[in-house]
């Protein structure tokens, strides 16, 4: 549906709670001119699918979600689907998701008494089949731009009978993305100058969720055996085990944010400006993108709190709110209006045409992706972030520029360099399957939202980075080092948890 003809259909919404630009109409129910508060008894529940924004507090969808659910006198409830098999998520985003989701489940339930569901499988049949058992009159839905959550919104969007009505709230973005912009950004600077624009409109402060008027009596039975769910998943997707080092959830991202002993505004926002590209310093950075990736926490919430903290440190919080606001919305508005998201076909044609140039070009190292997963290169640092992302799960920002940028000099494509890149970020990284990590790939190795610099082989016109590029900005062999001893602790430890689960079993 284009802006234009959301903007009307979100015209016939009577919201007070949520600003309207935020919201679209992606379809409209036969009830959909209903008067605020009518008492008409034929209206149905209100059901928010949660998505991408899994939190409680600070979320526009599940704030439109009561609102509405109040002016229509029904009640409201939260359904989650768990797909089978997500983009090749294992047990460390997966376990991450559902024990953040196991924490929202009692914490929405005991405070607002709003039922929690969660359902396994397709999200084209549960949602619809869920609508149709308790008589929903308004689906409300969280935004993601990705090619798959769009095609099953449309699917549902066939399925539900014409009475359900389906809001899609961006509760992601502060500035909502089809507010920003309408069309393809060409990169920072052209989007930057319209979210700052609209930033005094959207950059605000969120009402008090107000708790629902009407208790949920239809069926459905919101009890989840949690322990039994996540032992399975995390079992099933050992591959790549959990990481111990990062406590999912909302409370957990709060104080990640602006906790007292290590939160990121507290405690350590001066290294931020300082310490940002430097590897050895991973406290450097926020630390936040796993609970932004999940939706547990709000991008709005962090850029509302950094900003109160702004004098005393204002580079920092400056470069914080460009990664956090005009980079984030950003790789949304590439992955929305580039269809071709993760492929060569999205690059710009300057790019591409360079790259092609250069495809035929000797490359002084050929691997396989295996050899790449193993981390058996020639080259040390490379080999050292590959293993940071496989057993720590989150490779510093300065180093994933240049782990892409190698694996496009080491492959025999472009296209086959894109493929493992995206691969290896998703199945690894704690934050994967993000937009992010999509433009995060197609910024190293085909230039979107960078410019054309001198041409060379292989990389042709696209920015490079070598082994001497990093050694002068930091202490490549005190990464390494670091890298080394933190795979090991984490060897260690996980040793030590097998000898401890062997001994528990033992004496049970
Ligand atoms: P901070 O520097 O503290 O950033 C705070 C937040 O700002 C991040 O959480 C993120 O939401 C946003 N941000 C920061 N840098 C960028 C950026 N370059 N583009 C878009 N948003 C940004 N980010 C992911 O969230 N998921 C990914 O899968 C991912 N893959 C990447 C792959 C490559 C090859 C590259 C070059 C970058 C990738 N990024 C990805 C972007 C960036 O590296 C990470 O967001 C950042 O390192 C996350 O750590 P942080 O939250 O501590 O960073
Ligand atoms: N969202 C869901 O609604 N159901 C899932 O089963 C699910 C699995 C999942 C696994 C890994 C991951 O990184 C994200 C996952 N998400 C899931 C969340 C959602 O898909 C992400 O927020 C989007 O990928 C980002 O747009």
């Amino acid at each position: 549906m284009g802006t234009a003809a959301a903007a009307a259909a979100s015209s016939l919404i009577e919201s007070t709670a949520v600003q309207l630009g935020r919201i679209r109409v992606l379809k409209e129910g036969i009830h959909q001119h209903l008067q605020p508060s009518s008492s008409s008894s034929n209206v149905g529940p209100v059901v928010y699918w949660m998505f991408r924004d899994q939190r409680l507090r600070d979320n526009w969808a599940l704030i439109h979600a009561v609102d509405q659910a109040n002016r229509r006198n029904v009640p409201v409830a939260v359904a989650f689907n768990l797909f089978d098999q997500f983009l090749g998520a294992k047990a460390r985003q997966l376990g991450f998701m559902l024990r953040g989701l196991q924490q929202l489940h009692n914490e929405i339930e005991q405070t607002l008494q709003i039922p929690f569901f969660l359902f396994q499988g397709e999200a084209v049949e549960t949602i619809p089949s869920f609508l149709e058992e308790c008589g929903a009159s308004l689906l409300v839905t969280d935004f993601s731009p990705l090619r798959q959550v769009r095609r099953w919104k449309e699917e549902i969007s066939k399925r539900v009978s014409d009475s359900v009505s389906i809001h899609e709230v961006d509760a992601h973005n502060i500035v909502p993305l089809w507010i920003a912009s309408n069309k393809l950004e060409y990169g920072a600077r052209t989007i930057r100058r319209k979210i700052n624009n609209l930033l005094p409109d959207y950059l605000i402060d969120f009402p008090p969720l107000k708790s629902q008027n009407t208790n949920w009596s239809c069926s459905g039975n919101s009890s989840i055996d949690w322990e039994t769910l996540i032992a399975d998943v995390v079992k099933k997707g050992d591959e790549v085990p959990e990481i111990d080092w990062c406590k999912p959830g909302e409370a957990s991202a709060l104080k990640t944010l602006m906790g007292n002993e290590k939160g990121f505004l507290t405690s350590r926002l001066k290294n931020y400006s300082k310490d940002r590209n430097n590897p050895l310093k991973p406290e450097g950075l926020s630390g936040l993108s796993p609970f932004l990736h999940f939706g547990q926490i709000s991008a709005q919430r962090c850029a509302l709190e950094a900003r109160k903290v702004r004098k005393v440190n204002p580079q920092s919080v400056d470069a914080f709110l460009e990664e956090l606001i005009v980079r984030r919305e950003l790789s949304d508005n590439f992955c929305y209006y580039q269809p071709q998201y993760d492929s060569l076909q999205g690059a710009w044609d300057w790019a591409r045409n360079s790259l092609m140039e250069h495809a035929l070009d000797k490359r002084e190292h050929l691997y396989t992706r295996e050899e790449l997963e193993k981390a058996q290169t020639t080259d040390p640092l490379w080999n050292a972030s590959q293993l940071e992302m496989v057993h720590y799960g989150k490779m510093h920002g300065f180093m994933r520029m240049y782990w892409a940028k190698k694996i496009l000099e080491w492959t025999s494509s472009p296209q086959e360099a894109l493929e493992i890149s995206i691969y290896l970020n998703d199945k690894y990284h704690i934050d994967g399957r993000d937009p992010n990590g999509y433009v995060g790939c197609m910024w190293s190795i085909c230039g979107v939202h960078d410019q054309g610099w001198q041409e060379r082989p292989v990389f042709g016109k696209i920015r490079y980075m070598n082994y001497a590029g990093c050694k002068r900005k930091f202490n490549v062999d005190g990464y390494i080092a670091y890298v080394k001893r933190l795979v090991g602790n984490i060897k260690k430890r996980k040793g030590e948890n097998l000898l401890n689960n062997k001994a528990k079993q033992l004496v049970s």
